[in-house]
């Protein structure tokens, strides 16, 4: 089997939310994989902590500062992209946030905070990369789902809604794209050791509940998406489109 399969050598890597957490690790996996990876954050100390440890690693990495649910701000990145020749050939749409709260004491706002935040900003990121891929007639684009994707959790309504409709956004994706040659597909992580998940992992019932409810007994460690992310930046995914790959020790398969 030809190794160039999963090479990701010459390409180069926007993962979004990438200064910490499965978006540092994706992050990492694609550059040791070959990308040069393109870094964001709304953090530039965090965001440039990240990019030089990555580049003491050996890996090539640019940075790019931008609140996700900021169009504008959004736009003018590509555009700086383009004036400095960074093609963007994978992106990866990883930013969000969590806010959990029962549906009765929840703000509308608070509730749009979270959709533009995990859904509008991956549709607004994904529309300017595709922009741009489309003429090259090659892409990828992996959306990060949740297990919210498919089954529902109390407490966090606007997460599992975003997440739902990431799913319905990826096939949206592929429905207008795949013809243009460009792959759009997601990931559903399990319950990850993250810091967004620290309160959970250090509540000891909830703690109980996904070691028992997890077939394989125990959290994620995000350096585990990181096979799953390169299968679908890679060349090896080039006829996978629309798909939704859950790395979740098992959870959505077992009751
Ligand atoms: C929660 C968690 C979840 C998980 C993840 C599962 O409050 O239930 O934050 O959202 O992190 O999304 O796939």
């Amino acid at each position: 089997m030809s190794t160039k399969l999963f090479s990701l050598a010459g390409r180069t890597a926007l993962v979004t939310g990438s200064s910490r957490g499965l978006g540092r690790a994706m992050a990492e996996g694609l550059a040791a994989a070959g990308a040069t990876v393109v870094l964001n954050g709304s953090d530039q100390g965090r965001l440039s902590a990240a990019a030089e440890a990555m580049r003491a690693a050996g890996h090539t990495v640019h940075e790019a500062r931008f609140d996700v649910t900021d169009e504008a701000a959004v736009v003018a990145a590509f555009e700086r992209f383009d004036a400095e020749g960074v093609e963007i050939d994978i992106l990866v749409n990883n930013a969000g946030i969590q806010l959990r709260k029962p549906m009765v004491e929840l703000a509308t706002a608070e509730w749009r905070t979270v959709i533009e935040a995990n859904l509008t900003s991956a549709f607004v990121i994904g529309r300017e990369a595709a922009k741009r891929m489309i003429p090259r007639r090659r892409g990828k684009v992996i959306n990060i789902g949740s297990l919210t994707s498919e089954l529902a959790r109390a407490t966090v309504a606007p997460y599992t809604v975003a997440k739902g409709g990431i799913k319905m956004l990826t096939r949206a994706m592929t429905a207008e794209w795949a013809e243009k040659g460009i792959q759009a597909n997601a990931i559903g992580p399990g319950y990850m050791l993250t810091d967004m998940n620290q309160a959970l992992v250090d509540n000891p019932t909830f703690d109980a509940w996904v070691k028992g409810r997890t077939p394989s007994r125990r959290w994620g460690k995000p350096e585990e998406l990181i096979g799953t992310v390169v299968f679908l930046a890679s060349p090896a995914s080039d006829y996978v489109n629309g798909q939704i790959i859950y790395v979740d020790g098992g959870m959505l398969a077992v009751l």
